[in-house]
């Protein structure tokens, strides 16, 4: 018996680094896949590995109910969709895009008669269809579309659904990759200050992993006190000593001759909030004064 033949199609238009990835895990698990790129000698490998090559974005998006992009940004998805007829089909969209213009992007595809899901994909192209590598995509949008396609859009990475509101998955997207650049900025500013030394940077390395790892859990914590409002509750390490502390810190980089500019502006934070709101707190009040 022929697999495909229960398997849901799929027409994937992007065969950039990640949407080559997409199409190679669907077809290794045994879905047709016709596949469309601007630059049509991107779609040859995939051709030969059993993909159907449209010669149109319209004619892959006509082929299939379930249309996957993959773009570069939102301006590529509407030069794509546009003259594409799309009613009736269920439109996944795993572009990166501000929560606003997935919010757009789901209201123009409901014009056009299409069920929308926006992606927000948490992996890079060697994590998609290796499960053990942990990669997965937030969704959100049409919930029923979701259910639909569960198990097809579970084939390259895992899948999380956080609610009807468009926006949501970009928005959970941008937080995470948000907070990463913050880890990275602080890992950039520990390996500035032991650089001139006679340290390894490959000996400090453990130690900063481990240490992240050892102050994650503060992250619930934030949340706990966010939601309850009690900012003081189960506070270990107050504001008041930490902005008093803060000095040795831009001492010392002084000292090894590294920038501050990394850490003044949440310093600066700290003293604000301190000022505001007095010591009693840790960190979680930070959050109110970044919200206009
Ligand atoms: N690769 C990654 O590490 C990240 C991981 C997290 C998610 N991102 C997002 O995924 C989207 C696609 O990323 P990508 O890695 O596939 O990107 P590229 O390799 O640069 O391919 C871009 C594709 O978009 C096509 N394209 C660009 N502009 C247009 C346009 N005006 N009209 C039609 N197609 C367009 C491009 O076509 P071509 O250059 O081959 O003709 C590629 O297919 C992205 O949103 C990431 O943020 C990836």
């Amino acid at each position: 018996a022929d697999n495909n033949v229960e398997k849901t199609s799929v027409a994937l238009l992007g065969l950039g680094a990640m949407g080559a990835a997409l199409a190679r895990a669907w077809l290794a698990a045994g879905h047709p896949v016709t596949v469309w790129n601007r630059t049509p000698a991107r779609a040859a490998a995939l051709a030969a590995e059993g993909a159907r090559v449209a010669d149109s974005a319209a004619e892959a998006v006509a082929a299939h109910t379930l249309v996957v992009a993959c773009l570069l940004d939102d301006a590529s998805v509407d030069e794509v969709l546009t003259g594409a007829d799309l009613a009736g089909r269920d439109l996944v969209n795993l572009t990166t895009s501000t929560p606003a213009q997935a919010r757009a992007r789901a209201e123009w595809a409901r014009e056009r008669g299409a069920h929308y899901l926006d992606g927000g994909i948490m992996a890079v192209p060697p994590m998609i269809g290796v499960p053990e590598a942990g990669g997965y995509v937030f969704y959100s949008g049409s919930r029923e579309l979701f259910e639909r396609h569960r198990e097809t859009l579970a084939v390259p990475a895992g899948t999380t659904y956080v609610g009807t509101d468009a926006g949501f998955a970009a928005l959970h997207d941008v937080a995470l990759l948000s907070a990463m650049y913050g880890m990275f900025a602080g890992v950039t500013h520990a390996f500035a200050l032991i650089r001139r030394e006679d340290i390894d940077p490959a000996s400090l390395a453990p130690l900063l992993a481990d240490w992240l790892v050892a102050m994650a859990p503060g992250i619930h914590q934030t949340a706990d006190q966010l939601r309850h409002g009690d900012y003081t509750k189960g506070v270990v390490s107050r504001l008041a000593m930490q902005v008093a502390g803060t000095p040795t810190f831009l001492s010392t980089a002084q000292q090894q001759g590294v920038s501050p500019e990394l850490l003044s502006p949440y310093f600066a934070l700290m003293r604000r909030r301190l000022a505001e709101a007095g010591g009693e707190e840790g960190l979680t009040g930070l959050v109110d004064l970044l919200v206009h």
